[in-house]
């Protein structure tokens, strides 16, 4: 079989999976979980979505799989709140295929209707790319998504071609600042410097920032240094499955 064939089996006999990975504060509580998809093939074993979602894009399979993952991860967060666990928000990663489709706010606010998951416990990660595209339709959808409550974070930023221009005219809340600078911070002062301005940066413009793949508590303190507030990374947790989300959240922090 084809991957292709191999992912529609798998999408249809329910062998994806989301895990979470927290987001958490200087103090190492939880206030969000990033949801991952990993999908356990019965042959090939894990297969990494750095391969899937490629291929899921070229065969247009990202829609359903998007909006299945989308509906998964507001259901799964609504489930953690019922039983009184403060998960904060679950945040779920676009396809530049998905924000750019005509029914792409419809199809969230139905997931929000449906799974009666808060807008505000909804965040959406999206990419520098994203926000180039059709400028005016890009900033009237995050205009939408602003006005139902729902945050937006850029995801691996100064990976690609930041631009201070949309930062400064664009609802976003939050920048994920690319692991790549955060496992060099302490290399040398300039990987410091660009830390510290894409901190300042997002100060200077009401952002939270997160440092994305922190896995020493060096890095993390020298973070907290330069003003960073939310931090991601095996240091804190791996992805973890639903299940085990309980217990990270109930654990003294
Ligand atoms: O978790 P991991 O490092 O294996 O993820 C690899 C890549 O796959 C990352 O870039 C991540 O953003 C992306 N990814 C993971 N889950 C999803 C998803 O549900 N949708 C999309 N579009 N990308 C995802
Ligand atoms: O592109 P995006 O930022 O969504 O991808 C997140 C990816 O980073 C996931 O594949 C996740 O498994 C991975 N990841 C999460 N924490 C760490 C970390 O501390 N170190 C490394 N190397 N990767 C991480
Ligand atoms: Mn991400
Ligand atoms: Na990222």
């Amino acid at each position: 079989v084809t991957l292709r064939n191999a992912l529609r089996i798998a999408m249809e006999q329910q062998r994806l999976q989301l895990f979470y990975q927290p987001q958490v504060d200087g103090e190492g509580r939880i206030t969000g979980l990033e949801a991952l998809i990993r999908w356990s093939h019965p042959e090939f074993g894990w297969v990494s979505p750095s391969e899937f979602i490629p291929l899921a894009e070229e065969t247009g399979q990202i829609i359903d799989l998007g909006r299945w993952v989308m509906r998964r991860a507001c259901y799964d967060a609504k489930r953690l709140w019922r039983s009184g666990l403060k998960p904060g928000r679950v945040a779920v990663n676009l396809s530049p295929l998905e924000f750019h489709r005509m029914d792409f706010l419809s199809s969230v606010c139905q997931t929000l209707d449906q799974t009666h998951l808060h807008a505000e416990c909804l965040e959406l990660e999206i990419t520098e790319g994203m926000l180039l595209d059709d400028q005016e339709r890009v900033a009237r959808t995050l205009g939408a998504l602003a006005a139902r409550g729902v945050t937006t974070a850029i995801d691996d930023f100064g990976k690609g071609y930041s631009s201070f221009d949309y930062l400064k005219s664009l609802p976003i809340d939050k920048i994920k600042i690319d692991r790549g600078f955060v496992a060099q911070c302490l290399d040398s002062e300039r990987d410091i410097a660009v830390c510290r301005s894409v901190i300042t940066l997002a100060q200077e413009l009401g952002l939270e920032a997160l440092a994305e793949g922190v896995e020493t508590p060096h890095q993390c303190a020298a973070l907290k240094d330069l003003g960073c507030t939310t931090f991601q990374g095996y240091l804190f947790s791996r992805p973890v499955p639903f299940r085990e989300l309980a217990g990270l959240l109930r654990r003294p922090h």
